[in-house]
């Protein structure tokens, strides 16, 4: 039986250069685990809290008193008895007293001590039912920055290379073609701006929403006329953050929720979209549901805020039919055990499910292992900057193992 020897919480740097915290669980056999928590910007309202009040040292001071007494000698059959010991620590529903970062670090090096242990690789610890590795996400690859992952950029948050192909190797080349494609051609068109990358490696520019969407698109279909590989342009548009009293307000446009279910129809026939994440508010259910009926035959339409991988939230999305996806980002509800329950339930429903980063990231490869573990049909995790590359390497080097033919 496995039992744990030792475990550690120390403080580390996020890609923002914001202090999160990275956890270490060791077992008797000697077996190890480490994972980093990585935070997010546009957080939704019903997301586990990352840290308590007092930030990463009261999350370091609160792991020290309460959490590592409760943890160190006890018997790990599987990674949910940890998970389940966070939770009898801090039985709030947004793990506020602990910091949902401190149970996403914990509960991810468990798995992985648990892994090491057995000699499985992450996913396999975490293989949902009938997952056999064998099938791999589409890469969703952000290409171009915006909201609140970008300064002076448009107000949509995420311009996205949605790349389509069984083989890793081929979706990551794909996604990787947009962006510097992208990126030529934002130097041609502005030769004398200076031009960065955001949050999430993206580039960063002054143009609009729509201007912004043209340049995807024509990188798009550049690159799958070069290629010959299936990238379509996708959105993630974080409504939340620029909804106020009922409406959508853009800078050069306001809407209601009719208005802006019309214009997302709108972009999606007109410039091939496949992929839309967050067109609404995080509670507008009803307006989600009307869209999903417009257009999820021919989109993946992705609830992140809304549901915050949460069971209590999807479910209600279930019952009204509101998206045909779900965006799986552990740390919103904390332990991979509740990352789990909103996995399985989505499945049991015909929902498909997109593991995702947060726009502040680790350099850690874990995600790659969920997105294959949990049969996700996406893997969204950016495209350029050494924290987005890792979990991309990391899935190149699992495809490496598969054989496609
Ligand atoms: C999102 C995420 C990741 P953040 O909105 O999907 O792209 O952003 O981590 O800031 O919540
Ligand atoms: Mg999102």
């Amino acid at each position: 039986m496995s039992r744990i020897r030792s475990v550690e919480l120390a403080p580390i740097y996020d890609s923002r250069g914001r202090l999160t915290v990275e956890g270490t669980v060791e077992l008797d056999s000697g077996a190890s685990g480490r994972a980093g928590a990585p935070s997010g910007a546009s957080t939704g309202s019903h997301e586990a809290v990352a840290f308590p009040p007092g930030g990463v040292p009261e999350a370091l001071a609160t792991f020290r008193a309460r959490l590592r007494p409760a943890l160190v000698g006890i018997e790990l059959p599987e990674f949910g008895t940890l998970d389940a010991a966070l939770h009898e620590a801090d039985p709030t529903a947004d793990l506020h007293e602990i910091g949902g970062n401190t149970a996403t670090a914990l509960s991810v090096a468990a798995a992985l001590a648990l892994g090491a242990e057995s000699g499985r690789p992450l996913w396999r610890v975490l293989a949902r039912p009938g997952v056999d590795g064998a099938r791999f996400p589409a890469i969703v690859g952000n290409c171009l920055n915006g909201g609140r992952h970008a300064i002076g950029g448009p107000d949509i948050q995420e311009f996205i290379a949605y790349a389509e192909e069984r083989r890793p190797e081929d979706a990551i080349r794909a996604a990787v073609r947009v962006h510097q494609l992208l990126g030529e051609e934002l130097h041609r068109r502005f030769p004398k701006a200076a031009l960065g990358r955001g949050d999430e490696g993206g580039w960063v520019a002054a143009v609009g929403n729509v201007e912004a969407l043209e340049l995807l698109r024509d990188a798009c279909d550049r690159a799958r006329d070069e290629l010959h590989l299936a990238v379509h342009p996708g959105l993630d548009f974080a409504a939340s953050e620029f909804f106020r009293d009922g409406r959508y307000r853009y800078r050069d446009q306001t809407l209601d929720a009719e208005g802006q279910a019309g214009f997302v129809a709108h972009l999606v026939d007109r410039y091939g979209i496949r992929y839309v994440e967050d067109p609404f508010d995080q509670e507008a259910y009803e307006s989600f549901a009307a869209l999903n009926t417009a257009i999820g035959d021919r989109v993946l339409l992705v609830g992140d805020d809304i549901y915050c991988s949460r069971v209590a939230r999807l479910r209600p999305g279930i019952e009204r039919n509101a998206s045909n996806a779900v965006l799986i980002k552990v740390n919103q509800v904390g332990t991979l055990t509740d990352t789990l329950a909103t996995v399985d339930l989505a499945r049991d429903h015909g929902l498909a499910t997109v593991a995702s980063h947060r726009s502040g990231e680790v350099p850690d490869a874990w995600l790659a292992h969920v997105a294959l573990g949990i049969g996700a049909r996406g893997l969204k995790s950016g495209v350029l900057g050494g924290e987005r590359v890792a979990k991309l390497n990391e899935l190149l080097r699992l495809g490496r193992a598969t054989s496609f033919e």
